[in-house]
């Protein structure tokens, strides 16, 4: 058994027992209530589930396993160019521990060894109309690897459930190893005339990533590693999380439950709004021929209201500040392209937006997320392809939504299957209610 796997088996399977007796000591313990508001509009709020690995706190942003991004930055390992390991991240949610610099090269030396990917992935994404979404294919290609499938294999010869955990450590591993192999592919397939770039098996997980894509700046290599490290988890309740949760609880393996997560990462109220972000920045910047005024900015953030769209990079469901992860976005640009012209716009935006947007009235949250600042940072290092910002994304989100799936297998977690009801049913509560009150 390699080391992280036993050292995640150390870990994970006192904790189910542990578990069990908590729930049986405890389980009508009474958590709260709930408003029929909470039920129209997207559960907002309300505990549904148990994720492990990290926690969004609306004013603070997020702790991975307890600890804040400005914390992390100062106790994970670094790669070249200063910026953290993805590799470090993922041992932290994955063993609850931080990691050693060896642990961390450890991880960078099983994902590397783990990373071929199968020709008929390839072929496969060869046969793809050329203008397929970057996600649409990604999402098809993560699926065309479950012929892969370690858990699928053993759950057809009758594994016990105790050790379920055991072949989708196996899985998780192999996938996230693969992922930066195929979501190259389909970058250099979409937009480099398929001149694809072999993996350097020397360089750690980001750094290769950015090398097979074509970028081998240390700077943009650095900026990678950034990148793959704030993206990778938001606690459990985000579409691409509880999408890989839940289809994961009927034991789908982990490649048919990822493959849904990138699915609703590919909405544009989710993952894809980095897309969007890149999309109306250079459009405000074709309209006033760069670097608008402030006035101007306004008045193209109210047609943007009026036409009934959504300001992109603005808002979220969860957080009422300004994201933590768009903030060290922010610091990184300050330091390498402060001269920026595309930076010099997301800082006017960050300006101007949050007052036009309070003043609506009924946006809860008029700060940026991260989707805000991240194209831009890709674009100065010349990946100006944004239909293929969410795909780096996926990349990243696979290591924390895979991390809590193999914590969901070892702790035992049973299907998901919350109760849904009609409107008449909600009616009728409000009358018996009103009529008992
Ligand atoms: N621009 C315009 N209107 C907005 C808005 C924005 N940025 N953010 C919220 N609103 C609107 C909502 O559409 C809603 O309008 P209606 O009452 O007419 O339906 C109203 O304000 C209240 O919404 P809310 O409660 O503040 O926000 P929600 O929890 O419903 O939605 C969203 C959260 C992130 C989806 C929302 O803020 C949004 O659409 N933002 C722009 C898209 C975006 O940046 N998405 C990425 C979010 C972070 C993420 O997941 N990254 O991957």
């Amino acid at each position: 058994m390699d080391k992280i796997k036993e050292k995640f088996a150390s870990k994970a399977l006192p904790l189910t027992d542990e578990i069990k007796k908590f729930v049986k000591s405890h389980g009508d313990h009474v958590l709260g209530t709930y408003t029929i508001e909470q039920v129209y509009q997207g559960m907002k709020g309300m505990i549904g589930m148990v994720t492990e690995t990290s926690k969004l706190d609306p004013e603070e942003g997020i702790r991975f396993r307890g600890y804040s991004i400005p914390e992390l930055r100062e106790k994970l390992p670094r790669g070249k160019g200063g910026e953290n390991l993805p590799e470090g991240i993922f041992y932290l949610l994955l063993i609850g521990e931080l990691p050693t610099e060896e642990d961390a090269s450890e991880i960078s030396n099983q994902w590397a060894r783990r990373s071929h990917v199968h020709k008929h992935v390839f072929d496969m994404l060869d046969m793809l109309p050329r203008h397929t979404h970057p996600m649409t294919q990604f999402s098809m290609a993560i699926m065309a690897m479950q012929t892969e499938s370690n858990f699928a294999a053993e759950y057809r010869k009758g594994i016990n459930k105790k050790n379920y955990w055991d072949p989708m450590y196996e899985d998780v591993m192999n996938l996230i190893a693969r992922l930066p192999r195929v979501a190259a592919y389909i970058y250099r397939k979409t937009y480099k005339n398929s001149e694809h770039i072999e993996p350097n098996p020397k360089l750690d997980w980001g750094a290769n990533f950015s090398h097979m894509l074509g970028y081998d700046d240390e700077n943009m290599q650095a900026l990678m590693r950034l990148y793959l490290f704030i993206h990778v988890d938001h606690e459990g309740g985000n579409v691409s999380a509880h999408a890989t949760h839940l289809v994961g609880s009927a034991l789908s393996d982990a490649y048919l439950s990822l493959s849904a997560g990138m699915n609703g990462l590919a909405g544009p109220l989710h993952g894809l709004a980095a897309q969007e972000v890149a999309r109306w920045i250079l459009e405000l910047r074709k309209k006033y021929n760069g670097v608008p005024t402030r006035d101007q900015l306004a008045e193209y953030i109210q047609k943007t209201l009026a036409e009934g769209k959504v300001v992109p990079g603005y808002g979220h469901a969860v957080l009422r500040k300004t994201d933590p992860r768009y903030l060290v976005q922010q610091e990184f640009a300050k330091r390498n392209l402060a001269d920026d012209e595309l930076f010099k716009i997301v800082q006017l935006i960050y300006e101007v937006t949050p007052e036009i947007l309070k003043a609506t009235g009924k946006i809860k949250n008029p700060w940026p997320n991260v989707d805000a600042h991240s194209g831009i940072l890709l674009m100065h290092y010349g990946l100006v392809e944004y239909d293929f910002f969410t795909v780096l994304f996926g990349v990243s989100r696979a290591i924390g939504v895979l991390t809590s799936l193999l914590w969901d297998r070892a702790l035992g977690v049973s299907i998901e299957r919350p109760s849904s009801v009609t409107s008449d049913w909600m009616k009728a509560q409000v009358v018996k209610n009103t009529t008992t009150a």
